[in-house]
C-alpha cells in the first residue's frame, strides 16, 4: 500500500483488519520501524481525535511528527491554478506539497467538502494536488468526500463487539444545526458493504447519498423500521448530496433516544466524535452501556498504526 485515501488503496481489507488488531494488542511491537521517517500532517480544519490518534500511532513506531495548520500556522494557501495571487493567500499548494515531500516521509492531509460545489468537491482536488505534487505516501485524515481512517476503527470495533457473524449494521441519519460533509456516511458506508455486514441507511427524504457508495445497502425513510432486530446503530449528520450542502431537515424526531434503541437487538451506539449532545442522540443513549463511542474512538490509535506500518513495510 502506497496512498490510503479511499478503501479503493487497500489491497487487502482482512489483512488491514488483522494488523490494527495486532497494533491494539501489541502496540510496541513495532517501535522501531518508523525510525529517521517523519510523518507530516496538515489540517485545513479543526481535529481532535485524527490529530492526536494519528500522532500517537507514529510515536509508537518511532516516526516523528510535524503538524500545521494553513493559515494559522503556515501560510494560506492558494488552490485554484492559473489565479493572480493578489488575495489573501501567500503560497500556491504546488510549492507547498512538493517542499513538504522534500521534509517528511509521509503526509496527512485533512481537507472537509467546502459544500458549494458538488464536481469540485467530489474532484478531491486538495488531496489529489498533495498526491501528484508531494512524491511521498498520502494518507486522508478526512477529505471532502471519505473519512478512510475512521472508517478502519468503526470496522474494528464492529468486529470486535459482534454477536453475529454478520450483523444487521443501521447507519442513521440524525438532526445537526450545521451542514456537515457526507465523508463519513460514506466512507462508512462503503467498508460496512466490503465487509459483508448487512448495512442499512436510514435518513428523510433528499438526503440520498451518492450511490457509488451505497449500492448495496438497503435504503429506507422509516427509521423505526430500519432499527428492527439492529445489532449496531451507527449515527450520523450529513447534508444534502443531491441538493448540495443544504439543510433539509432538522426534525428533531430523528435524534437517537432509548425509546428507538429500545426496538433494536440490544444495539451498540457508535457514532465517529465530535457529538452535539442532544442533537444526534439524547444524554441517555451516550451515557447507557449500549454507547461504544469512546472504545471506538480508541480504536482510531491501532487503526493510524495499522495504516502507518502497512505504507512503511512496503517502502
Ligand atoms: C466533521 C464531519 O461531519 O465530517 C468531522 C467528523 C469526524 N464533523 C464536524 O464538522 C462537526
Ligand atoms: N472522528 C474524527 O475524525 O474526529 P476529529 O474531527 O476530532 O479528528
Amino acid at each position: 500500500m502506497n496512498h490510503f485515501t479511499a478503501l479503493a488503496d487497500v489491497p487487502d481489507l482482512a489483512l488491514l483488519l488483522e494488523r490494527a488488531a495486532e497494533c491494539k494488542r501489541t502496540p510496541n511491537a513495532w517501535s522501531s520501524l518508523g525510525r529517521g521517517r517523519t510523518l507530516g500532517m496538515v489540517f485545513f480544519n479543526p481535529s481532535l481525535r485524527t490529530r492526536v490518534s494519528a500522532h500517537r500511532a507514529a510515536t509508537l513506531l518511532g516516526i516523528d511528527v510535524v503538524s500545521m495548520s494553513p493559515g494559522s500556522d503556515t501560510w494560506l494557501l492558494e488552490t485554484r491554478d492559473g489565479v493572480v495571487m493578489d488575495g489573501a493567500a501567500a503560497e500556491h499548494i504546488r510549492e507547498a506539497a512538493a517542499v513538504l515531500g522534500r521534509y517528511v516521509d509521509i503526509l496527512g492531509i485533512r481537507s472537509f467538502a467546502q459544500l458549494t460545489n458538488r464536481d469540485e468537491d467530489y474532484a478531491e482536488t486538495i488531496l489529489e494536488r498533495f498526491v501528484a505534487c508531494a512524491g511521498v505516501p498520502v494518507i486522508s485524515l478526512e477529505s471532502a468526500t471519505r473519512h478512510p481512517l475512521q472508517s478502519l476503527a468503526d470496522m474494528l470495533t464492529i468486529e470486535h463487539f459482534k454477536r453475529t457473524s454478520r450483523p444487521r449494521v443501521v447507519l442513521s441519519w440524525a438532526p445537526h444545526p450545521k451542514a456537515l460533509p457526507q465523508a463519513v456516511p460514506n466512507s462508512f458506508a462503503e467498508w460496512a458493504i466490503a465487509m459483508g455486514y448487512e448495512l442499512v441507511i436510514t435518513h428523510p427524504p433528499g438526503y440520498e447519498l451518492d450511490e457509488r457508495f451505497t449500492a448495496g445497502a438497503t435504503i429506507t425513510h422509516d427509521q423505526d423500521a430500519a432499527f428492527d432486530g439492529a445489532d449496531f446503530v451507527y449515527a450520523k449528520n450529513w447534508s444534502s448530496y443531491h441538493d448540495y450542502g443544504k439543510i433539509l431537515c432538522q426534525d428533531m424526531r430523528w435524534q437517537i433516544t432509548p425509546e428507538k434503541m429500545a426496538r433494536t437487538r440490544n444495539a451498540y451506539f457508535m457514532h465517529c466524535l465530535p457529538i452535539r449532545r442532544n442533537m444526534i442522540a439524547s444524554d441517555a443513549v451516550l451515557d447507557s452501556p449500549s454507547s461504544i463511542i469512546i472504545e471506538q474512538a480508541a480504536n482510531r490509535v491501532p487503526a493510524a498504526q495499522a495504516v502507518l506500518r502497512t505504507i512503511l513495510e512496503a517502502q
